[in-house]
């Protein structure tokens, strides 16, 4: 799989996750958050980025002024993609949980939230997929809808300020068939009520992706009223220009044969 990986900078560390990193992150070092994306395009519409509230994260040194904050599996693939000085060496400074992260700002490239948006917790996000930091955009990912909505509903639950979760969802993206907003409107018409109702949601994300890059015209940015197709090669390349993105690929899945 090859993704896009962005940089999230930190502008303010919730308090325990500060705690992790002091001492150890120099003073004036910038830290980022890196979500792996597969749809770059949609990046104007970010509202927030998930951590899985369990996962353990690493923060990684790149140079003397910049640090990732990563799972230890996708900072080990990173360290063989040219992304770190030393091929095939990952230098771990620190160790936060998730839940500490939870409540951080951070500055998300091309989003329409300039002010920053905030860490919040996500249950179904994976260790093992991307680098286990999702950025995320509930106009176009069912997923991510399903999910600011529960933690919108549920904020004290959750140990969260309800506002993090209900940063304006603008449109990103128009299709034929599920208009400006295909996330929210496929999550009404699945009659999808949380992050768990999760085979409706696999269906759902099926459907915005097909529809989305086939059918899509960009309703925002640079190369707003272009085809999704055309514009998506364009954004990526201009985060990965302005340094605000790299390419990230998933190592092939290793298939045990009889014959080894
Ligand atoms: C932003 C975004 C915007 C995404 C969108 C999707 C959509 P897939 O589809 O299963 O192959 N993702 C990345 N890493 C993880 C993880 N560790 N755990 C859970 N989810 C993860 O996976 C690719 C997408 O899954 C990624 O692209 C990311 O969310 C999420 F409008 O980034 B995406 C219809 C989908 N739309």
């Amino acid at each position: 799989q090859e993704y896009t990986a962005l940089k999230l900078k930190v502008k303010e560390w919730a308090p325990e996750a500060a705690a992790a990193i002091k001492g150890k992150v120099p003073e004036g070092a910038d830290v980022f958050f890196v979500p792996a994306t597969l749809r770059p395009e949609t990046m104007y519409g970010q509202t927030c980025c998930f951590v899985g509230p369990k996962i353990n994260y690493g923060v990684f040194k790149v140079t003397e002024k910049e640090y990732f904050v990563v799972t230890d599996r996708a900072a080990r693939n990173m360290a063989y993609q040219g992304i770190f000085p030393e091929n095939g060496v990952v230098n771990k400074v620190a160790e936060v949980l998730g839940s500490a992260c939870v409540g951080t700002l951070v500055n998300a490239p091309l989003s329409v939230h300039k002010d920053g948006v905030r860490i919040l917790p996500m249950e179904t996000v994976l260790p093992t997929k991307g680098t286990g930091v999702v950025t995320s955009v509930p106009s176009d990912s069912p997923d991510d809808f399903a999910t600011v909505t529960d933690l919108a509903k549920k904020a004290e639950y959750y140990g969260i300020k309800k506002e993090w979760a209900e940063l304006e969802i603008v449109s990103v993206i128009t299709t034929p068939s599920y208009g400006d907003l295909a996330a929210p409107f496929l999550c009404k018409k699945l009659k999808i009520a949380s992050p768990k109702d999760t085979k409706q949601l696999e269906e759902a994300k099926e459907l915005a992706y097909k529809e989305g890059f086939y059918q899509g015209i960009m309703n925002i940015g640079e190369f707003k009223g272009q085809k999704v197709e055309d514009a998506k090669p364009k954004v990526r390349q201009q985060l990965i220009t302005d340094g605000e993105g790299f390419a990230y690929s998933e190592p092939e899945k290793k298939v045990v044969s009889r014959s080894g």
